[in-house]
């Protein structure tokens, strides 16, 4: 069935993507061996996030060793609320929050890809102690950890940092994936990740990586052409939740995937990677497993990107490399 076009439900979000097999019947050029050339640079004094130097702001950052938090000084959300207003169709509430950036690293140059598992796994500790903190507060609701990497993605400085944002509300891309879960929880007493997992991993076309605690694989419904999910072995709703060996495997599992895309697009590859975590005061989250998405913007090495426009923005997502293809192909690049 999946050979012609076709759509495919996101059985997270109950969203389809149109699949077009056929358009990619133009062999595939792209190199999937170049070595990766990036800068190497250790310090950047021109740096904001650098250890020592002076943020745009003022402020300046501690000579940090491992990781390094602060609060963003050009914040999308602060703590004080305005008045609701409601006029007919006109409709706003007020959001509050807290918005941070997730310093990974003091070297300047050294992408997640490329850092030592060790390494990782504190920025793993980090991204699972901020969910702590600002998921206890009862100001907030979700707690949203993402990366945007590289300037292709508008990151604003190639440093290794994330960001997370912590919002009164639950964003809706989250509302969407906790009623999909829960009302599959409801119907068959059963969580929909791990029952996708059990299958994913059975059918096993589109598994890219996986160790004891980990999978990441090429989902389904996939909607960028090289998109990947990460996912636990069991049910895990946020990332304090995982042990001390699944926090480590975690850390070996997401740097050699990330090296599998630097490796495919023969550059320093661009994404954006969000994780997703249960609602801050969810009581019950027995449906919810925690995942992370990572979408890298390119379709084709070194720089050919996929542009989610007219039909994207009109109709609904469409790709023409199959998700099983991109997965073939990551996999290789993995080696
Ligand atoms: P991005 O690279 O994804 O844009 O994230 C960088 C964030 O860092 C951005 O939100 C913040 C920006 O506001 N920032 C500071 O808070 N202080 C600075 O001195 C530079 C950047
Ligand atoms: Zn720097």
């Amino acid at each position: 069935m999946t050979a012609g076009v076709h759509r495919r439900l996101n059985a997270l979000t109950g969203e389809w993507v149109l699949v077009s097999p056929h358009r990619l019947a133009r062999p595939w050029q792209g190199e999937t061996d170049t070595a990766v050339s990036d800068e190497n640079v250790a310090h950047d004094p021109r740096c904001s996030l650098c250890p020592g130097n002076d943020r745009a702001a003022g402020a300046r950052n501690p000579p940090y060793a491992t990781t390094f938090v602060f609060d963003n000084d050009y914040p999308a959300l602060l703590p004080s609320a305005v008045t609701p207003s409601s006029d007919g169709l006109l409709v706003a509430e007020p959001e509050t929050g807290v918005c941070r950036v997730l310093c990974y690293a003091p070297h300047h140059s050294l992408t997640l890809s490329r850092m030592a598992p060790a390494q990782v796994r504190d920025v793993v500790d980090m991204w699972a102690a901020q969910f702590t903190e600002l998921s206890a507060r009862p100001d907030i609701a979700a707690v949203t950890i993402f990366e945007n990497r590289g300037a292709m993605m508008g990151a604003s400085n190639p440093h290794p940092h994330g960001q997370v944002w912590a919002t009164s509300s639950i964003p809706d891309e989250l509302a969407k994936e906790d009623t999909r879960q829960r009302a599959y929880w409801d119907a068959h007493d059963r969580t929909l990740l791990m029952d996708y997992l059990d299958q994913e991993l059975t059918l096993g076309e589109r598994i890219v990586l996986e160790n004891e605690h980990f999978v990441a694989l090429v989902p389904y419904w996939a909607l960028w052409p090289f998109e990947t999910l990460v996912l636990p072995r069991r049910v895990a709703s946020s990332l304090p939740d995982l042990t001390a060996s699944e926090r480590d495997a975690l850390a070996a599992l997401l740097p050699r995937l990330l090296a599998g895309y630097d490796a495919l697009f023969g550059v320093s590859a661009p994404y954006s990677m969000g994780w997703h975590q249960r609602p801050a005061r969810a009581t019950d989250a027995q449906h919810f497993v925690l995942h992370a998405h990572i979408c890298p913007p390119l379709v084709r090495p070194p720089n050919v990107r996929k542009f989610m426009v007219g039909f994207e923005m009109f109709a609904m997502p469409q790709r023409d490399l199959t998700p099983e293809l991109a997965a073939e192909r990551l996999r290789a690049a993995l080696g």
